[in-house]
């Protein structure tokens, strides 16, 4: 059984304390999810949150939440395998850009097109931030890294557009530069039914560029909701998305106004249909049929 509870913030701040550098853009990423947890008021034994390996993977750690620091590139998966598994939990995912979209960029398409209820927030920073400053599947042409002595000569992927081209239903980007307007885009990704993306342009303080820190955030951030977006126009997402990595739009790039029924949700009618269901509830685990 799922409650709503009146939260605040603090209730999901746990007493471990971040060892992020000072000045990692993930340090107001966490704060953004302490206040759209709190928003959308679910305790935090009805939240499961589940990372890969990276600096930004590390966070589940630093909330009250149950969580599962999982292995690299795999938060995906085993997430899925827990909302499939317990239904009633609100379940979040995160980790880095390299997590989600090198190793890990084989599951994302899947989860989309599954559409599993989960909310991703990955953490783009353009690096490769736990393993000190290698390239990563996001970093822009020409970066030089200790991995890249002549300078990148790769197109980076553009997460946007991924998982738009995939069929995502609700798409968003922020940036801690903005807390207040990124903890509203996770809380409307969490109370989305379906898979929600969120792409934070988190700085990397010690690996980034200059321009991808906060303070140059601030300077050449567009909210798209004063422009007028029509966030129920995936076409019109997909021509913003494809200005990822030189304009730096924030807000809900796409929002499927008329979600269809979850993998999750359809699989507890099938069960229930199959018979299966109390079965399963019985045991308190999933039975497959
Ligand atoms: C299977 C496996 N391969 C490689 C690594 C080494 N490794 C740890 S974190 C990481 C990348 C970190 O970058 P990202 O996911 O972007 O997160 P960040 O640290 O920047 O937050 C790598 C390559 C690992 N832990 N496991
Ligand atoms: S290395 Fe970069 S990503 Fe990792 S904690 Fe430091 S600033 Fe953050």
């Amino acid at each position: 059984m799922t409650t709503t509870t009146v939260a605040t913030p603090n209730d999901y701040k746990s007493d471990l304390k971040p060892i992020w550098c000072p000045g990692c853009g993930d340090y107001g990423v966490v704060q953004a999810i302490y206040r759209a947890l709190a928003a959308v008021g679910r305790p935090p034994h009805e939240v499961a949150f589940v990372s890969g390996i990276g600096c930004s993977s590390r966070i589940p750690g630093y909330t009250t939440t149950y969580g599962f620091n999982t292995v690299h590139g795999r938060a995906l998966p085993i997430a899925q395998g827990i909302k499939l598994a317990r239904p009633e939990l609100l379940v979040l995912v995160a980790g880095g850009d390299g997590d989600g979209f090198s190793i890990g960029g084989g599951h994302v398409p899947h989860a989309v097109r599954r559409n599993i209820d989960l909310t991703y927030v990955v953490m783009d920073n353009q690096i490769y931030g736990l393993t000190k400053g290698q390239l990563s599947p996001t970093s822009p042409r020409g970066l030089k890294t200790v991995s890249s002595a002549y300078g990148s000569v790769e197109d980076p992927v553009n997460p946007l557009m991924y998982v738009l081209g995939y069929g995502a239903r609700f798409v968003a980007q922020g940036t801690p530069a903005d807390l207040s307007g990124l903890a509203s885009l996770i809380e409307a990704g969490l109370r989305y039914p379906g898979f929600a993306f969120i792409n934070v342009q988190s700085p990397c303080i010690t690996y980034g560029q200059p321009e991808a820190q906060l303070k140059a955030h601030k300077a050449a951030m567009k909210r798209l909701e004063p422009m007028g977006h029509d966030v129920t126009d995936r076409l019109a997402a997909m021509r913003l998305a494809a200005e990822y990595g030189e304009a730096l739009y924030t807000g809900v790039f796409y929002r499927d106004p008329n979600p269809s029924p979850t993998y999750d949700a359809e699989l507890v009618e099938r069960r229930r249909a199959f018979g299966t269901l109390d079965r399963a509830r019985a045991l308190d685990r999933f039975v497959p049929h």
